[in-house]
């Protein structure tokens, strides 16, 4: 059976392609899921997306991760700079975690600059677009290999 990878999508991520266009791009939350499925196939594992915009639903999600999953790729949105919270739960999980932001966190407000998840992550991506998720899954199909 293929390796399952969950990617984890935080608050307000459910609006990608329908707003802000001109800094998250036009593909929705589901575009990217069917490339990422299509991707995950060719590289031999699975992929499921989830979204949430509740920051317990996604340290649940991480918790369950530790039994149904081998990796994590996650852009946790703004959790990413609040939450010690989902950092502690993925340093519960020993698979490879990867964080992804579509834009250049660095070259927007400096409250963008710091990342709680980046004290646990294996790998950041930041600035590809939605591509960052397809980078990502090609990076965790190394890490497994
Ligand atoms: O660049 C990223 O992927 C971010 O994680 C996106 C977060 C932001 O808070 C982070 O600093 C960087 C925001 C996600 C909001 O997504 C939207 C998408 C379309 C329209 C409105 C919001």
């Amino acid at each position: 059976m293929a390796a399952r990878i969950c990617i984890l999508n935080g608050p307000n991520l459910n609006l990608l392609g329908k707003r802000q266009p001109e800094i998250y791009g036009h593909d929705t939350l589901e575009d990217v899921a069917r490339d990422c499925a299509a991707l995950a196939a060719e590289l031999g594992l699975e992929t499921e997306m989830f979204q949430s915009n509740h920051e317990g639903e996604i340290i649940d999600r991480i918790h369950r991760a530790r039994e149904d999953a081998a990796g994590i790729i996650i852009n946790p949105a703004a959790y990413t700079h609040t939450s010690v919270a989902i950092l502690d739960a993925l340093n519960a999980f020993e698979g490879p975690v990867l964080e992804v932001h579509i834009s250049n966190v660095h070259k927007r407000e400096s409250f963008r600059h710091h990342s709680y998840v980046s004290l646990r992550a294996d790998g950041v991506i930041a600035g590809f677009g939605v591509q960052g998720y397809e980078l990502a899954l090609r990076r965790m199909a190394r890490l497994l290999a």
